[in-house]
């Protein structure tokens, strides 16, 4: 099972609510390596870019409202497939369809105020790092690293 990197957000719903250290809390819990962090307010054609793939949507122009309405945590996780178990952390896009124990399915329930974005897909968190990290990542190693694999 391959390492992986992944792109998390804390929208700024997340921000506002005090959430922030609940997420952290979960990622490194479960595992996960932080292996870089953001506190930034973005852009609209920044939150347009990131969102691109739904321009189409009929919620695309509140998506990109909600986005740039506050602060938001951009943050790179590492560790084995956290891709798809990232995306298992935050559940369901719908909070509520989200499974209790998810972050969505713990802490909202509005899909328009869903508090956090993972990656859907290893070429997208690659793209969304590379877009959000221009800046690039340190590299470093957690001293906990054997005590998990
Ligand atoms: P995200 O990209 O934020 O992690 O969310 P996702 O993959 O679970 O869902 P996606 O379909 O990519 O939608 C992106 C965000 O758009 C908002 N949304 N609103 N029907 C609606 O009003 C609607 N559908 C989606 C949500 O904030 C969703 O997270």
């Amino acid at each position: 099972m391959a390492t992986e990197q992944t792109f998390i957000m804390i929208k700024p719903d997340g921000v506002q609510r005090g959430l922030i250290g609940e997420v952290i809390s979960r990622f490194e819990k479960k595992g996960f390596y932080l292996r870089a962090m953001k506190l930034i307010s973005v852009e609209r054609s920044f939150a347009e870019k990131h969102y691109a793939d739904l321009s189409s949507k009929p919620f695309f122009g509140g998506l990109v409202e909600y986005i740039v309405s506050g602060p938001v945590v951009a943050m790179v996780w590492e560790g084995k497939q956290v891709v798809s178990t990232g995306r298992k952390l935050v559940g369901a896009t719908n909070p509520l369809a989200a499974e209790p124990g998810t972050i969505r399915g713990d802490f909202a329930v509005d899909i328009g105020r869903n508090v956090i974005h993972g990656s859907d897909s290893v070429e997208n968190a690659r793209k969304e790092i590379a877009l959000w990290f221009p800046e690039g990542i340190a590299e470093w190693k957690s001293a906990q690293h054997s005590w998990i694999y």
